[in-house]
């Protein structure tokens, strides 16, 4: 039988789409409202009656809007798109939407994980990155993050995790912030969290924009194909538009100015037209290599080095529609690392295996019961046809007096696919043979050598950064026990990152792991420490951020013109035209809203100020030409503004005319600070210098804090 969809995930929304233009107020159901502004009452001024279902209604409605936030990733993101197999896998999966060639819709939700609903983008902190795959045979999803390890091996420990994490009980301190003593408590005696919190207090954590990070499916996963045979599989979203971060005091001022940052980021960007990508890349291990390595692949713990297996493309996803409600659709959307297709499978990773039934269970809370599924975001695009029935809100209407299998009085129907010949879901064959234990394999007892060799493959300015993450982190500890039990983790890691630390917390690093660390360690393995695992390669240039030269892009970098009245228009439009012939936008920013007039005569409005936007919402800076450079020099909100993107390593580009400022500013000539008077084509050395993203060397050479 062909399978064919019958509607796009787009055309099934839109039936559940409600537009208000040009139509009456109703009540909920549907009866006409006369007056919405007055309640029913006896007399103008006399008490309100009980009868008065219009206020009823509403009232009713509005006191029942909130549900549940997410008990983790609550604050997030979401958007629609299209997934294209470009590559043949069928030789190791029959999924249907991995088959060359073949475009499958999709909804994405970014998330942060430990702030709440409403809070900043900005917090150092994972970032969740869910794909929902609306395949021909029903829905996959790809629950993963912007890292590729996790904090913890076995599902056990996931709400100790997220306690340690969270809020502190006693009062609720600090929102969307690990730098705490209960989550360092929690880290510093969990050796196995000691990789991942690298990547935390790495700039991963604080990402550029959405649009720029990475996403990895983290578990071991299996393809299968169609004989049953099994290869795992691990997944990874590489952006076309990089992998860039922020700076951390950026970060911490970013929360302030814009709390929205990647939200509107992303939400804007989609609206422009500028569609984020992402590849998808897959490293494929053979069953046969299972045990091959010096890590194992089912502790979610580490990663494969791509010198190691390295990651095909073989797809790509593209972001092209905002939700038309944050509720109906980013809210309401339910991923589940347990909604599989025929094709793929779970490996028995204990953190995936206990994922399966935590996501299920979550989604029934939160979203009011079992009829979830049925929500416009969650239905799969093939209809559902089993014999499940009832539960709070269901929406399908079941037809028939038959609810139960088998049955004769339908036909049978709905028939299981293997009565029809054809194939359903098939999980892996695979032989399971084991004692039933409550206990951790050996194989997942290095915790240390993954960490340094993350560690090895950073730049220098990334390692910097590190450093001061951990330290920034750990002032923030009050107990010293806790900063004393962490730096001998880092001990473990590398001598000089432990040291640089240590430094700032005046702490000698132990060479020993504390008495603690290594209680809690040998209730996993009696003999802990093990002996050291030697990885198969010393550094991976894929785990750096780095941007190689002559690589890197400035598409939808945005560019701030600082001008004001007088400014040369053909300094702007020169300008302007060359970033916009790269990707780039360029937004002028004036001292006030509304017309500015140009040495040239005629006028511009602007719509951005030194109020609304301050530097940190800009990628670079330019300074152009014209009169406007005398009121400059008397403006200090211009002098705060590039003293910031000087701080933060941005590459500012000054017009001849502007040359003159720099002598009021503590801004000083570098590689990321660009003359007119040095070059006949200073817009390209600017471009140029921005495609690097940030000039890191000048946080060394002029100690600037970022
Ligand atoms: Fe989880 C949400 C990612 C381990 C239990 N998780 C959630 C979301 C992401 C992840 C991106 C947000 C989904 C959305 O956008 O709606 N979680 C991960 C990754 C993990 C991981 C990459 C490890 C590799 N999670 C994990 C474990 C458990 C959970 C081990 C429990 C045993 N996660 C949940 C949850 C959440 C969730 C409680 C909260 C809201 C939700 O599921 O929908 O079930």
């Amino acid at each position: 039988m062909e399978k064919k969809r019958s509607f796009t995930k787009g055309e099934q929304m839109n039936k559940h789409l409600v537009d208000n233009s040009d139509q009456k107020l109703t009540t909920n159901d549907g009866s006409p409202i006369f007056d919405n502004n007055n309640t029913l009452k006896a007399g103008e001024r006399g008490p309100s009656l009980q009868q008065d279902h219009i206020y009823f209604d509403k009232l009713m409605h509005f006191d029942r809007e909130r549900i549940p936030e997410r008990v983790v990733h609550a604050r997030g993101s979401g958007a629609h798109g299209t997934f294209e197999m470009k590559e043949d896998i069928s030789k190791y999966t029959c999924a249907q939407f991995l088959q060359k060639g073949k475009k499958t819709d999709v909804f994405v939700r970014f998330s942060t994980v430990a702030g709440f609903k409403g809070s900043t983008d900005l917090a150092r902190d994972v970032r969740g990155f869910s794909v929902k795959f609306y395949t021909e045979d029903g829905n996959y999803d790809l629950v993963g993050n912007n890292i590729p390890v996790f904090f913890i091996q076995d599902a056990m420990n996931f709400p100790d995790l997220i306690h340690a994490v969270k809020p502190e009980p006693n009062n609720e301190i600090p929102q969307a912030a690990s730098a705490h003593d209960t989550f360092w408590d929690f880290i510093s005696l969990m050796p196995e969290s000691a990789h991942m919190a690298m990547w935390a207090m790495s700039d991963r954590a604080i990402p550029r924009s959405l649009r720029m990070m990475e996403g990895f499916g983290i578990h071991t996963f299996k393809l299968l194909d169609k004989s049953g045979k099994s290869t795992f599989v691990k997944f990874h979203w590489k952006p076309k538009l990089g992998v860039h971060s922020v700076a951390w005091n950026e970060a911490q001022k970013l929360s302030g100015f814009n709390s929205d940052y990647h939200r509107q980021d992303l939400w804007e960007n989609i609206e422009k037209g500028n569609f984020p990508q992402w590849d998808l890349g897959i490293q494929l291990i053979p069953e046969e290599d299972e045990l091959k390595y010096s890590f194992d692949i089912l502790d979610a713990t580490k990663f494969i080095p791509e010198e190691v297996i390295p990651v095909q493309i073989v797809g790509t996803m593209t972001l092209n529609r905002n939700p038309e409600n944050f509720f109906a659709e980013t809210e309401q959307v339910a991923f589940d690392p347990g909604r599989l297709v025929p094709g793929i499978d779970v490996s028995n990773d204990p953190l995936l295996q206990g994922r399966i039934f935590s996501y299920m269970d979550t989604q029934n809370y939160r979203l009011g019961g079992p009829n979830f599924h049925e929500l416009p975001i969650n239905k799969s695009s093939n209809q559902k046809h089993n014999n499940q029935k009832d539960g709070f809100s269901r929406m399908d209407i079941l037809k028939g007096e038959v609810s139960y299998f088998p049955n004769s009085k339908a036909s049978g129907c709905p028939y299981q696919a293997m009565l029809n010949g054809t194939e359903g879901y098939q999980s892996h064959k695979e032989v399971v043979d084991g004692a039933k234990v409550r206990q951790r394999s050996d194989s997942f007892a290095d915790h240390f050598s993954q960490a340094r060799l993350f560690y090895n493959s950073q730049s220098q300015p990334e390692k910097d950064h590190i450093v001061n993450a951990f330290s920034f982190e750990l002032s923030k500890v009050s107990d010293s026990k806790i900063r004393e039990r962490q730096v001998a983790i880092l001990n473990q890691i590398d001598a000089d990152l432990a040291t640089k630390v240590g430094a700032n917390l005046s702490i000698t690093p132990s060479k020993e792991l504390d008495e603690m660390t290594l209680k809690f360690a040998r209730q996993n393995h009696p003999n802990y420490p093990l002996d050291k695992v030697k990885t198969e390669v010393d550094k991976s240039e894929a785990l750096s951020m780095k941007v190689k030269k002559n690589e890197g892009t400035i598409q939808t970098r945005k560019v701030a013109f600082l001008v004001e009245e007088g400014v040369s228009k053909k300094s702007v439009e020169d300008m302007k035209k060359a970033l916009e012939k790269e990707g780039a936008e360029a937004v002028l920013i004036g001292k006030k809203v509304g017309p500015l007039t140009f040495l040239e005569g005629g006028t511009v409005t602007i719509a951005h100020t030194y109020l609304t936007d301050p530097s940190v919402l800009y990628d670079a800076v330019f300074t152009p030409n014209g009169k406007s450079i005398e009121l400059l020099k008397r403006n200090p909100d211009y002098f705060e503004f590039i003293h910031d993107a000087y701080k933060h390593c941005k590459v500012l580009a000054f017009a001849k005319d502007a040359e003159s400022l720099l002598q009021k500013s503590f801004v000083e000539k570098d590689n990321g600070v660009i003359l007119e008077k040095d070059s006949s084509d200073y817009s390209s050395v600017f471009i140029n210098m921005m495609k690097q993203h940030r000039v890191w060397e000048r946080e060394a050479a002029r100690k600037v804090p970022s």
